[in-house]
């Protein structure tokens, strides 16, 4: 519906047939503010998706459209790489165009439609499903074949140049390489990567919107991972080896605690242990055990509200409420946080009585109604028509 409806606008607007592209957004299980860290991530795509319809317009003009915003922008293309300007949204896609330009790529003009229904500002990576749907379009269009991960890559630098977030890849990595039923464990050093599957009969991933969302989250972001490179740096000096939080064990850093701020040592102590709840619920994951697997999501949370501070009161709320309920096996606040969304485990035949009581709850304690999604994983980034557009 969102694409023929995408199609149908890109065709009265400007007089062709677009190329169709849907980017999926995402969900993490465990190993939350890892990725930066040369850690390990277990994220999945989900049902929730920006789609595009993207042409070449044999013009000298990038033209954008947000259907959701129902606002148009236009980029002259002059001598030089776009740059970033005031209009937010449109950052996300001209920092794409900016990445292809750095490598040598000519961007002609193109026209780019764009909607979806990925709740914005929730945790559920919409910049990074805007980022890598049209990455993926241009490179179908103008015929770069870059790999996935180039793709990714692309993405994740749009962010860091255009939208001021030094983001991990864990987003762009996600959406990209998305399997229906599957969760993807990502080393996000090596990128090596590997596939589980996920029992979507027997169990949901339902998702509980704050309906917070902190202005902070994007300095803060930047200052954590700033705290995280300051005790690698001081880590370093003793043990050369050590390149990132991925090398460091806590008896290590225990060792060497005194030397290290408080609030450094807190933030390494989270992420050290954050990777081993990665392996650990992997493991479970394998032998089928979700309640111990649930269990590495709570203790997740825990960490990210004590040692990392990214929570908010209304999603420690929303935990709380969860581990209330003796059906949840698991929840936790999702993503970069300070809002958004918690992410909740729950058995497939307990999911409408958890929704029934913590919106309840949430209601109760925080005065705050609640906006729940029930996901689906489904596959990474794909074009939905063969057609290919051009003028
Ligand atoms: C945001 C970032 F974009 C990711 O790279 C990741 O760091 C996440 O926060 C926290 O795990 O979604």
């Amino acid at each position: 519906m969102l694409a023929q409806n995408a199609a149908a606008f890109f065709q009265r607007r400007y007089g062709y047939t677009p190329l169709l592209v849907r980017a999926p957004g995402r969900v993490n299980l465990i190993g939350e503010h890892t990725d930066y860290n040369g850690g390990f991530v277990l994220p999945a795509a989900i049902d929730r998706e920006i789609v595009f319809a993207v042409g070449l317009n044999g013009l000298n003009t990038i033209r954008l459209y947000s259907l959701d915003k129902d606002e148009a922008y236009d980029q002259p293309l002059g001598d030089g790489p776009v740059q970033p300007g005031q209009t937010l949204w449109a950052n996300y896609l001209k920092g794409v165009v900016a990445q292809f330009q750095q490598r040598g790529v000519v961007v002609p003009g193109f026209d780019c439609m764009f909607g979806g229904n990925i709740p914005m500002g929730a945790g559920l990576s919409s910049s990074a499903a805007v980022e890598c749907g049209l990455a993926f379009a241009l490179d179908h269009l103008l015929h770069t074949n870059l790999s996935r991960l180039e793709l990714a890559r692309i993405s994740q630098r749009a962010e860091h140049e255009f939208a001021g977030v030094q983001c991990g890849i864990m987003d762009q990595f996600a959406g990209l390489f998305g399997q229906a039923d599957q969760v993807v464990r990502l080393d996000c050093r090596s990128l090596e990567y590997q596939y589980f599957p996920f029992d979507s009969a027997a169990y949901h991933l339902v998702l509980c919107n704050s309906g917070v969302k902190h202005s902070l989250a994007s300095s803060e972001y930047n200052t954590r991972r700033q705290e995280c490179e300051e005790g690698v740096a001081q880590l370093h000096r003793h043990y050369p080896e050590i390149k990132s939080l991925r090398d460091v064990t806590l008896p290590l850093l225990e060792a060497h605690r005194a030397e290290l701020r408080p609030v450094v040592y807190r933030r390494c102590r989270y992420v050290v242990q954050e990777n081993q709840r990665v392996a650990a619920a992997c493991d479970y994951l394998v032998a089928g055990d979700m309640a111990a697997f649930g269990q590495q999501m709570y203790a997740s949370h825990a960490g990210l509200r004590d040692d990392y501070a990214v929570s908010c009161p209304e999603l420690d709320a929303l935990v709380r409420i969860a581990e209330s309920q003796p059906s949840v096996l698991g929840a936790r606040m999702m993503g970069g946080g300070f809002g958004g969304c918690t992410i909740n485990l729950i058995p497939a035949a307990a999911v409408a009585e958890f929704i029934a009581t913590t919106t309840a709850a949430y209601q109760q304690q925080m005065g705050l109604s609640l906006e729940t999604y029930q996901t689906t994983i489904v596959g990474g980034v794909s074009t939905l028509l063969p057609a290919l557009a051009s003028n």
